[in-house]
């Protein structure tokens, strides 16, 4: 039984996350998945945050049928210990993690890869492309509450 396991925030799941996961599993026989939370995401990564809160995003990544188990990812220091705890052989992690100092110290305790990152789609590309179709409909925040419509412009004026 061959351990795999792979983190992130897999927020508004898609195409490249579920290439990804699958991939993962084809390595192994077991997919284990580290699930940042979202205050994870948002001190420690710097991202915004997640639109679908830890939660659901791990509800929607138990429902992917390559994922065996999902468990927090809550800090960068906990790999070594998820390594050892679910005595995993392989970590997996998109190309956009190669060589991070991240990661590279795991060699010690297990294989690493990197998996090529699939092309044209990221979450905050989704975001982007729903904030300028929103933005491309003129008048159509027209119907929206005050609030709401200025909350657009802003984003409309920050994207
Ligand atoms: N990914 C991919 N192709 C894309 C988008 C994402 O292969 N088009 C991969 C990423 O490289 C990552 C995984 O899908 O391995 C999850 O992506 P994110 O949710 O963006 O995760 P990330 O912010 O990279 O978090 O401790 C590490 C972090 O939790 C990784």
């Amino acid at each position: 039984m061959r351990r795999v396991l792979t983190y992130g925030t897999f927020d508004l799941l898609h195409w490249g996350h579920i290439r990804l996961l699958m991939r993962a599993k084809a390595l192994g026989d077991y997919l284990i998945v580290g699930a940042s939370t979202d205050e994870f995401a948002v001190e420690q990564k710097r991202a915004r945050r997640p639109y679908h809160r830890f939660g659901t995003r791990c509800d929607m990544l138990e429902a992917v049928r390559y994922v065996d188990l999902v468990i927090e990812e809550s800090s960068w220091e906990q790999k070594v210990r998820d390594v050892q705890r679910y005595h995993v052989d392989t970590v997996v992690m998109g190309a956009n993690w190669q060589g991070s100092p991240r990661f590279e110290h795991l060699r010690e305790h297990c294989e690493l890869v990197y998996l090529p990152r699939t092309p044209g789609i990221s979450t905050s590309k989704i975001r982007r492309d729903m904030l300028a179709d929103a933005a491309a409909a003129p008048g159509r925040f027209s119907g929206l509450p005050g609030v709401m419509a200025a909350q657009f412009d802003i984003l409309e004026r920050s994207a």
